[in-house]
């Protein structure tokens, strides 16, 4: 009995000696998974906002990332992916600054059989297998709750007409073109709602500035309401219609999208109306999707996160800071 209990013990110690002794899959071993990112800009606290939570959920997830900045310049978008192409990346993500123009580029990623994911903005293409799927907001339905309030907000003032000026995005980039469609289609039923003008103010704080001064010198007291694509440019615009003489939010009412932190405090001080929530927090979904690509998994075609409208009927006391 004796023998065989201690051979037991020796068989079991030298089990446990094996196992101790055998190398462990050293962390660093398993090469981390490289992503590469093509950014469009700087252009707004939304782009900032987003490139600052995709570096930090790369960071949370242990994804090495290559990050680029093409300072509003597809031609640099494109010189950024190549270059991606060239460090032979796993996966290559990128918010495309405008639709058309991508299909030569991403064949050679194609080529270089590296995944692509397109995140916030969408492309143009006939060739659906040059990216795995879309992670972005529905931009038309932002059109669409943007208009839903000015219907609303009319119904509430028992107005008869609402005379309505549009500043839009980035010509021919998918926030501008599906905002606006969203935006249109959803007045175009309503009598007392007219387009007085539609200016491109490319997202950025100085141009819609410009639009606004250009808009009261044309239209002055006849407007009754801005339909901006983005808070840059309705931040812009705000100095120009207290200038003008008007009070912000009560002689014109000013609707807007994103949902930053600057604008969110300016709709609490009644400046704004309406902020139709875009969330630039994609990061934690584009690491989940960039592990299913490298590991060989299927992905979602299209990922919308969810979001929400802010408008001068809530309480917004609790609401918590926004982080861009
Ligand atoms: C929308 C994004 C837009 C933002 C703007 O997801 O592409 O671009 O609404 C930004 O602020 O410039």
């Amino acid at each position: 009995m004796r023998k065989g209990f201690v051979r037991l013990l020796l068989l079991a110690a030298c089990l446990l000696g094996l196992t101790a002794c055998a190398p462990k899959q050293d962390a660093a071993e398993t090469p981390r998974l490289l992503l590469g990112f093509s950014q469009l800009g700087s252009e707004s606290s939304y782009r900032i906002g987003n490139t600052r939570d995709i570096e930090a959920q790369a960071e949370a997830y242990g994804i090495s990332l290559m990050m680029k900045n093409a300072n509003q310049k597809q031609e640099n978008q494109i010189a950024d992916i190549r270059s991606l192409i060239a460090y032979r990346v796993d996966v290559i993500a990128f918010s495309p600054i405008v639709e058309d123009g991508w299909d030569t580029v991403l064949i050679e990623a194609k080529r270089a059989g590296i995944p692509v994911v397109l995140v916030d903005r969408t492309i143009n293409t006939k060739d659906e297998s040059l990216y795995a799927g879309l992670i972005g907001s529905d931009f038309y339905r932002e059109g669409v709750m943007a208009a839903e309030y000015l219907i609303r907000k009319a119904d509430r003032l028992g107005r008869e007409q609402i005379n309505i000026v549009e500043i839009r995005g980035t010509e021919n980039s998918t926030p501008m073109k599906q905002r606006q469609q969203g935006f249109m289609d959803t007045i175009a039923g309503d009598r007392r709602m007219h387009l007085l003008s539609s200016v491109d103010g490319d997202f950025l704080r100085s141009r819609g500035a410009e639009c606004m001064r250009d808009l009261l010198k044309t239209y002055g007291r006849q407007i009754d309401a801005v339909f901006s694509h983005n808070d840059e440019m309705t931040i812009g615009a705000l100095p120009e219609i207290e200038k003008a003489g008007m009070v912000p939010g009560k002689d014109i009412l000013l609707i807007s999208i994103d949902g930053g932190q600057d604008a969110i405090d300016i709709l609490k001080e009644g400046k704004i109306n309406c902020i139709v929530e875009c969330t630039p927090k994609l990061g934690s979904i584009l690491m989940e999707t960039a592990v299913r690509l490298k590991n060989g998994e299927p992905v979602e075609r299209v990922i919308h996160p969810e979001e929400q409208v802010f408008t001068d009927e809530d309480d917004l006391s609790h609401l918590a800071p926004r982080g861009y």
